[in-house]
């Protein structure tokens, strides 16, 4: 088998490890839907992921159904999607395994978003933290997906997916596993920090003015919009104006994305507009564009069984994909089934 003769399928997650971000759903949820459709897709909410760092056993589950109100709100359809969590299926973890076997700690080393999560703390952090990305390589490549959607941050993952991949494909003398692409398009790829434009905004971020939740309300996206941190200078007249500027940059990527336009085009409407009157149009879009998905989540909230029974459905629909790449995946290693 080539790369080219696996059947184009998408997967892609996202860890419940607290609310939704605009980040979140810029970079991966509006994503997701504008694939849906077009070919298959297998769109998880990677609660082992989560786990990586404490979570509340509380909360957990109720985190993996906002994750999943999220999808389903923003225009994710079971019936279209398969839509999971990932701990009910355990291909995942098992797979994540024998790529723990295939993966090199040097690789681990490189990974950026661990040398950013563990910090100066990197002797403290979980195993799980350190081991993530072969996990993740384990999440794509149980469903031999060949396109991952992601955020700019989930690149390097991806990159290391597809040297997993490689590797044993190599080591095993096969062609059994995808050279996964990753999917990264858009204006809005890595939405920032609304109090440090050198930051992504992140949903374990310290502070909730860095960031909008999916699930705020018109006032309090208004007042995070207004404070969001910016330089004095108007907007430039042309994009190449915002080069040095990641604040305003960044302002002018989310409404492009929001848009589904272009930042040029947005600069084109908004030519050395001052921040007086960008803010307050940013916020009205942001509003505009997320009330109906935060309405439809908390209506979605309100009947936690239902979550749960569509993950329930999706979780098996996945697991007839796994199965057999499990299967075959344990083969060509040479355990011994019996
Ligand atoms: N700021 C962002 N801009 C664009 N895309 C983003 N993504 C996350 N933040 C941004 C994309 O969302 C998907 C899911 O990410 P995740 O939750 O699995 O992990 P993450 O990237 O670590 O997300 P957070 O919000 O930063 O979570 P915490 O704070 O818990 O670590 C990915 O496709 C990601 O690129």
């Amino acid at each position: 088998m080539t790369e080219s003769t696996f059947t184009p399928r998408v997967f892609s997650g996202i860890k419940p490890s607290g609310g939704l971000t605009l980040g979140n759903y810029l970079g991966a949820i509006k994503r997701f839907v504008g694939m849906q459709g077009k070919v298959e897709t297998i769109y998880c909410v990677v609660d082992l992921h989560a786990i990586t760092v404490w979570q509340d056993p509380a909360q957990l589950a109720n985190m993996t159904r906002e994750v999943a109100a999220g999808y389903l709100a923003a225009g994710l359809d079971p019936t279209q999607s398969i839509l999971f969590n990932q701990s009910q299926v355990s291909g995942h973890a098992e797979l994540g395994w024998i790529f723990n076997c295939v993966a090199r700690v040097g690789w681990m080393n490189r990974m950026t978003q661990f040398k950013d999560k563990a910090g100066s703390n990197a002797e403290k952090v979980s195993l799980g933290l350190y081991a993530y990305p072969s996990l993740m390589a384990a999440d794509i490549l149980l469903y031999h997906a060949t396109q991952v959607p992601v955020g700019e941050d989930q690149k390097q993952h991806v990159e290391l997916t597809r040297d997993i991949a490689a590797k044993f494909n190599h080591d095993f003398k096969t062609d059994f596993f995808p050279i996964t692409e990753p999917v990264i398009d858009g204006p809005a790829t890595r939405v920032m920090n609304l109090r440090d434009g050198t930051k992504k905004m992140s949903k374990s971020g310290e502070s909730d003015m860095e960031r909008i939740n999916m699930t705020d309300d018109a006032t309090t996206i208004a007042k995070k919009f207004k404070k969001a941190k910016t330089d004095p200078a108007p907007l430039p007249e042309t994009v190449e104006g915002l080069a040095t500027r990641p604040e305003a940059r960044n302002l002018v990527e989310i409404y492009a994305a929001l848009e589904d336009t272009t930042p040029e085009a947005v600069i084109a409407q908004y030519p050395g507009a001052g921040w007086g009157t960008f803010k307050p149009a940013l916020a009205d879009l942001a509003v505009a564009k997320l009330a109906p998905i935060s309405d439809e989540m908390a209506r979605l909230m309100n009947d936690p069984a239902e979550i749960d029974r569509i993950l329930g459905k999706g979780s098996e629909k996945a697991r007839a994909i796994a199965e057999p790449i499990l299967k075959k995946t344990y083969e060509i290693v040479g355990l011994l089934r019996s």
